[in-house]
């Protein structure tokens, strides 16, 4: 499965559901009884298996390949998921007030955690605006010289400049350009959003925001109050991190292009997001000696390709105690760019048929960033194939923000001292040089916390009618500076859509699992050094090769999504609830140092 949602899961699961059974289901009479809705759920699930992976197997051929065709089979395959998805959901309730089974009971309650399009047309357009708007953003381009190819730009090589370049004009224009190019889909999603609030509401929720809300074992309105809770927690860290790369920034730009006060322009943090900030770590790392963790270099030296790359990853899962991933991976999965094709080149990881069928899907470089990036969507695959044994139904993660966690969890024990047992950095920086690691991770894990939080804040205002089209554009920016403490770098363009700039917004992907997964990934990277018997800082924590921690790992990841989130978070670390204190406690002693030079810097 494509992470979307945990609907979208069951969604392409039940791809192609049989459709006299349906029928059959609801010309049902009289009073449900147990044995009719267990034997529903067991049809349901039967076929799930079955015919799920059709609706996978056209969208994985149409991002790898868009083309005006794999676009209309993808969205004709989502169309009838959709469609069958949507019955399932209405016909399930028939069984809500029945004595079933907890494991019963949970799956009803999961199959209802979707829309429903009963009207052909909807489900129609619903299908085409989401194919079509993931195909605009994997195609999207900005050409210096309008209809002239040779001087066109993709994503990818726009993200370039923006990490390499030091010169703020080149910067904002690689930065605007991108941006312009979201605009062409803003009336489909402005449509897409109406469709998708119409299938909420047909299963009962306010909207598809409400929907969203509703994945996490608790009311929706109890899971909004949760992740301000973890912001509060976190947000002082990030503050003291904002306050210390403005000081560095300035020094780097001068005071024109970086103010004292307010929110700095965006094109200057090496992202295109903003949302992590590892470019700037030669502009921020401490003075004097200070860690380089940059492998780029070494890799294209000894020539570690994206293959090369992905083996080594796989490589830490296996010293886990981890089953080697199976030999269709190699050969299904689309490692690199193809030359010759258009392709979603954003990471995804998919599992395709529910059982060994996975793959990932990226366009990997031989930089630092896409080394961690192979660990987070093989986190996504070692998940698949642990809960594989889970009946369909169950064949997901604790809750989303889980299955973002893991692969991140991973990468946290990607620490010096690994990368120098792979003979990728040359000198293991002592103790002394800790700020600089730390200062590494921070500038991907501290920077990333207000975007990732801001994102569905954003979509839970336009699903909830609060930001309509014509205020997309200011209600997002209004975000990005109360939290990011960033701004546009230029004024607002005309019918833009800067939020659509980002993949998740323009493939409709719910964000909020990336922040749950930040904050979770320290707290199971914690339980897991404790269970390896681990004591020092944790940031020098590194379980690679303990079985002890990998085997108590591996039982959360087998329980898929059986069983509430917080009972799957309790087992590998005795913890109920998220918990910021061990990402607090990780980073404290950066924070001790950015506190000290900021008050230093202010004088
Ligand atoms: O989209 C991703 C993964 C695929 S699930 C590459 N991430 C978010 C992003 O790129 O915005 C990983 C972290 C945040
Ligand atoms: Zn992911």
């Amino acid at each position: 499965m494509f992470y979307q949602t945990k609907i979208a899961a069951a969604v392409a699961a039940i791809a192609m559901f049989n459709m006299p059974m349906l029928a059959e289901a609801a010309n049902k009479k009289g009073p449900p009884t147990v044995a009719e809705a267990e034997k529903f759920l067991k049809d349901a699930e039967a076929r799930l298996e079955k015919l799920g992976n059709t609706a996978q197997r056209a969208a994985w051929v149409y991002e790898t390949h868009i083309t005006d065709d794999t676009e209309t089979i993808a969205a004709q395959a989502n169309e009838q998921a959709i469609g069958a998805m949507g019955e399932i959901a209405l016909q399930a309730r028939r069984y809500n007030k029945l004595p079933l089974s907890a494991e019963n009971k949970r799956k009803l309650k999961l199959l209802q955690l979707s829309l429903s399009l009963s009207n052909d047309k909807d489900r129609e357009d619903y299908a085409k605006l989401s194919a079509q708007m993931n195909g605009a953003y994997g195609k999207g381009k900005y050409c210096k010289t309008p209809g002239d190819e040779s001087t066109c730009l993709n994503l990818g090589q726009l993200e370039a400049i923006l990490a390499k370049s030091r010169n703020p004009a080149e910067m904002k224009e690689a930065w605007l350009g991108w941006h312009q190019t979201a605009s062409s889909y803003k009336d489909s999603y402005a449509q897409y959003v109406d469709v998708s609030n119409k299938g909420a509401r047909e299963m009962g929720f306010a909207d598809t925001g409400a929907l969203w809300r509703s994945q996490y074992d608790m009311p929706p309105e109890a899971f909004a109050a949760e992740t301000e809770r973890l912001w509060q927690q976190v947000k002082p860290l990030y503050d003291s991190l904002h306050q210390y790369v403005r000081l560095k920034l300035q020094q780097t730009y001068g005071k024109d292009e970086v103010p004292d006060n307010g929110p700095i322009p965006a094109h200057l943090f090496g992202n295109m997001w903003s949302q992590g900030w590892e470019n700037l770590y030669p502009i921020v790392k401490p003075q004097g000696p200070a860690a380089n963790l940059d492998i780029a270099e070494t890799l294209k030296q000894k020539n570690i390709d994206a293959k090369a790359m992905t083996k080594m990853s796989e490589g830490f899962y296996t010293s886990l105690g981890m089953e080697a991933l199976p030999a269709s991976f190699y050969e299904r999965s689309q490692l690199t760019k193809p030359r010759d094709r258009e392709v979603v080149c954003h990471a995804s990881a998919w599992d395709v048929d529910g059982d060994k069928d996975v793959r990932i899907k990226m366009c990997i470089n031989q930089t630092t960033e896409d080394f961690l990036v192979i660990h987070h969507e093989l986190g996504h695959i070692y998940y698949d194939l642990a809960y594989r044994k889970q009946s369909p139904l169950f064949k997901g993660g604790a809750n989303d923000g889980f299955h973002e966690a893991i692969g991140d969890t991973v990468a946290l024990s990607v620490t010096p001292e690994y990368l120098h047992k792979l003979g990728l950095i040359k000198e293991v920086p002592d103790a002394s040089q800790d700020v600089g690691v730390l200062m590494d991770r921070a500038l991907q894990k501290v920077a990333f916390l207000p975007f990732a939080y801001l994102v569905d804040q954003w979509r839970w205002k336009v699903y909830a009618g609060q930001v309509k089209p014509a205020d997309y554009d200011k209600a997002w920016w209004e975000l990005r500076e109360k939290y990011q403490g960033v701004k546009r770098p230029a004024p607002s363009a005309a019918n833009g859509f800067d939020a659509g700039a980002k993949y998740h917004v323009a493939s409709d992907t719910p964000y909020a699992r990336y922040f749950l997964a930040t904050i979770l990934q320290f707290q199971l990277h914690r339980a897991l050094c404790r269970e390896a018997g681990y004591s020092g800082p944790l940031n020098r924590c590194s379980i690679y090769e303990n079985k002890a921690a990998g085997k108590k790992f591996q039982a959360m990841l087998e329980m898929g999504t059986s069983r509430p989130w917080n009972e799957a978070l309790k087992a590998v670390s005795g913890e109920e609830k998220l918990d910021a204190t061990a990402m607090l406690d990780y980073f404290a002693p950066l924070k001790t140092w950015l506190d000290a030079q900021n008050k230093a810097m202010a004088k």
